[in-house]
């Protein structure tokens, strides 16, 4: 059985949208009330897919979730007097960020040998805390296989888990034994601090891990005050590199010590402030990248053309390119519909070492599936979505209408 490293992005779905329902996400923020482009913004993430696929060899996908959400808008008791973001809420395409979706653990690292998966209960935001139902139906089929699989419920409320986002893993190669990296943020600052380190340890726990093969770690406190809401903004992990900004962690040295400890061979890529400020990291998300190890086993970066475009961030990367590290290439995709709402490359994956084999074949992608997933998208997906519009029936009957077509050509009707 070979063990490789399976990128699930989220497909766009087709009510994406700027309603501004983050706090503490500086872009979500920023775009409130913009006009959205959802066949662009799913357009997009296929071009993004394609590339790894072609990169990679293999490429898995997640679908959207049921828009708008009728359960939700019941018990919101939705009768069109609700405020624009209760109304936005049941209409959010958030489960794009697979990031988000769940924690995984490879079958190297567990006890019973198998991989593990939690969904994350996403609990402080209204409009993500509503995802864990239909996300858990999407893994319950994608990952069916109980020889190879166990997929877990959420951590209980009110323990914040917001999954991947927040989850490094250390290896010599993606097959081999792990180290785990659980980052959790501390509460009371001016943002929601969304992983407790509860629901990290409660997840450690239920996967199996060997308690010597975990770290718990702090956010800094003032990356969140900064806008980095999850530690996947701020640092990027992949087999012995760990490439992040010096403020990133509550204690960095303390951080980096005590992942050494446990997995010696840590590869430390740290980004000065003096080359990139926080908050030039933040709105470039230069770490909210995909660090991926190529067949020739080197690796490279993908990252938001956003950081293309900053002087700063574009001459570390080529400073970077130019040295001797770990990180060989530099590789900017658009994906500008995601990132205005503080969704970058990294968010719009879910990690999953598997053997491809053991996954059902309907949620991985190869080219002639891209080519009917991007011809629905552009036959059913509505072309801008202006925040008057949510809440239309008429916008409501394409959003399902789209879906539904979807799922058809995807053979994957039990979803409805
Ligand atoms: O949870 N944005 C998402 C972005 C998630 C990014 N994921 C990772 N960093 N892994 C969030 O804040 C914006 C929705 C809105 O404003 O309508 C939003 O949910």
């Amino acid at each position: 059985m070979s063990l490789v490293e399976i990128n699930f992005d989220g497909i766009v779905g087709p009510s994406h949208n700027y309603a501004g329902l983050s706090l503490g996400n500086i872009a979500s923020a920023s775009h409130k009330g913009d006009a959205s482009y959802p066949r662009a913004a799913a357009l997009q993430g296929i071009a993004k897919m394609r590339g790894n696929l072609a990169r990679l060899g293999v490429q898995g996908f997640l679908l959207p979730l049921p828009r708008p959400n009728v359960l939700l808008q019941q018990v919101l008791a939705y009768d069109g007097t609700e405020d624009a973001a209760l109304r936005a809420a049941p209409w959010s395409a958030s489960s794009m960020w697979t990031a988000n979706a769940a924690t995984v653990s490879p079958a190297p690292d567990t006890a019973d040998g198998r991989c593990h998966l939690s969904p994350a209960n996403l609990v402080t935001m209204l409009h993500r805390a509503q995802e864990w139902p239909d996300t858990k139906r999407q893994l319950d089929i994608a990952f069916a296989d109980s020889r190879h699989f166990a997929v877990h419920g959420p951590v209980p409320p009110t323990f914040g888990d917001e999954g991947a986002a927040n989850h490094m893993r250390f290896c010599e190669g993606h097959g081999a034994a792990g180290v785990e990296v659980f980052v959790y943020g501390r509460p009371g600052g001016r943002f929601p601090a969304r992983q407790h380190e509860q629901a990290s340890r409660l997840v450690a726990r239920a996967h199996g891990l060997d308690p010597e093969k975990c770290v718990f770690i702090e956010q800094n406190p003032a990356a969140i005050e900064a806008g980095a809401f999850h530690n996947d903004v701020v640092s990027v992990a992949n087999e012995r590199v760990l490439f992040t900004h010096a403020e990133a962690f509550a204690d960095q040295q303390g951080a980096y010590d005590a992942i050494r400890a446990a997995f010696p061979a840590l590869e430390v890529v740290e980004v000065p402030s003096s080359a990139v400020t926080l908050q030039e990291a933040i709105r470039t998300y230069l770490f909210n990248a995909q660090l991926l190890t190529l067949p020739d086993r080197s690796m490279a970066l993908i990252v938001p053309e956003e950081c293309r475009e900053s002087a700063s961030v574009w001459a570390y990367c080529e400073s970077m390119m130019a040295g001797n590290g770990p990180i060989r290439q530099v590789i900017p995709v658009d994906v500008r519909q995601s990132m205005a709402n503080g969704g970058g490359p990294a968010c719009l994956r879910l990690r999953v070492v598997c053997d491809p084999a053991t996954v059902d074949p309907r949620f991985l992608l190869d080219e002639a599936k891209a080519d009917r997933i991007e011809e629905v998208i552009g036959r059913t997906w509505p072309e801008q979505i202006d925040p008057a519009d949510i809440g239309s029936e008429a916008l409501a009957a394409q959003v399902i209408a789209a879906r539904a077509a979807l799922l058809t050509v995807l053979e994957l009707e039990e979803l409805h």
